[in-house]
């Protein structure tokens, strides 16, 4: 059986990956902190289900700036594999809390990094970049070659970790890949992204809940595909002899406001009706038309997406509209 650790395993992309892990006949082991109310609703099932919890999955408590609890993990458990999808996710939010955004994405991940180099077996790892790397990027659909430009403090972090990977790869024969993904989404998608955001709007609009949905630059464009095609790419690059680095994205992009369209008309609502703009929800900087080429994942993992745009929008409708009748 072999045996996994996910940092941010109460994420949307954890939760995801913990299912497709157990049903491989993987042992994993999540990391969960403290917090005042709790938050793991994505994983509730399967701490609930006595089959699972405490026989193939196990949370530690630990924080990305607790060394001494992440250490501990390692000490107790020979791990195979680790993916490490925890920290600061919120591109916005990073231009408010840039420190603490360095110290859980860049200095986080130098630290696990070198924990991992520490054991005797050192583990395979998988690190979460970001399509952010490239900001204002130099090429209109950008590979894995495309030189980065980062806008935002999270993309600068999320560079910094990039590099810091390859640096262990090449230079401690570490098996480290990362993942450059594009904005993957699913009902499990947090509600300040504006996927989530405007799904959970048009809801509550609905049910006359709420009266208007407020929003920022309805005109950017983004490389939108689906949160469980993503994490089957992640599994895939750590069953590669090589370890390397890969795109994962759907070549495809749409504005939001197509998005805002599109979900509105489900619900049976024109948005122009119920939408304003926030100036507070437009960036400092945004970064340019992110569109990725994920040739490279299709040729070396057989990667590739199994359902586009359209289907994405209805799936987080249709869930938001079950989770209102509950
Ligand atoms: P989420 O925001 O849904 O989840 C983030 C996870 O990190 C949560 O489990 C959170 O725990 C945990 N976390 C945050 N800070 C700490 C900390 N100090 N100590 C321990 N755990 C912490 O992110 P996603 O699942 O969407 O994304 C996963 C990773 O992939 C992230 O690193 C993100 O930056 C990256 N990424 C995501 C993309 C996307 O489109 N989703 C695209 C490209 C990259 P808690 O529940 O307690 O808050
Ligand atoms: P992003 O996702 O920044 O791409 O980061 P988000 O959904 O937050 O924003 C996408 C785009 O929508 C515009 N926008 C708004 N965004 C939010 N959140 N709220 C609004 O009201 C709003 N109005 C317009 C934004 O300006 C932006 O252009 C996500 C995260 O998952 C990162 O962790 C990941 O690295 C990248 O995707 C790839």
């Amino acid at each position: 059986m072999p045996v996994a650790l996910i940092t941010g395993i109460t994420g949307q992309d954890g939760s995801y990956l913990t299912e497709l892990l157990l049903d491989k006949g993987y042992s994993v082991h999540g990391i969960v902190r403290r917090s005042s109310s709790m938050n793991r609703w994505r994983i509730d099932h399967l701490v609930k289900d006595e089959n699972i919890y405490g026989k193939s999955l196990f949370l530690h408590y630990a924080d990305l700036s607790d060394d001494a609890s992440l250490r501990r993990i390692f000490d107790k458990v020979r791990l195979d594999e680790v993916y490490h999808l925890a920290g600061q996710s919120h591109v916005s939010l990073s231009f408010e809390i840039p420190e603490v955004t360095t110290q859980e994405i860049a200095n986080a991940t130098l630290k696990l990094l070198e924990i991992c180099r520490d054991q005797t077996l050192p583990p395979k790892i998988y690190l979460a970049a970001s399509s952010e790397i490239f900001g204002h990027a130099q090429e209109s659909i950008q590979t894995e070659e495309t030189q980065f430009n980062p806008t935002s403090p999270y993309g600068v972090c999320k560079a910094f970790c990039l590099q810091m990977g390859k640096v262990y790869r090449t230079g401690y024969g570490m098996h480290v890949s990362n993942g450059i993904l594009y904005n993957h989404e699913s009902p499990r998608r947090g509600e300040n992204f504006v996927t989530q955001k405007i799904v959970q709007g048009a809801a509550s609009i609905s049910q006359g809940k709420t009266k208007f949905l407020e929003l920022g630059n309805l005109e950017i464009e983004r490389d939108w595909g689906y949160a469980p095609d993503y994490v089957q790419g992640m599994w895939m690059m750590l069953q590669q002899e090589q370890a390397d680095d890969f795109i994962l994205a759907t070549g495809k992009t749409h504005k939001l406001l197509d998005f805002l369209k599109f979900s509105f008309e489900n619900f049976g609502l024109n948005h122009e009706k119920y939408v304003r703009i926030n100036p507070k929800f437009i960036r400092p900087n945004e970064p340019s038309r992110l569109c990725g080429d994920s040739t490279k994942a299709y040729n070396k993992l057989g990667w590739k997406t199994s359902i586009g745009f359209a289907e994405i929008v209805s799936e987080m409708c249709e869930a938001a509209k079950s989770s209102i009748q509950i």
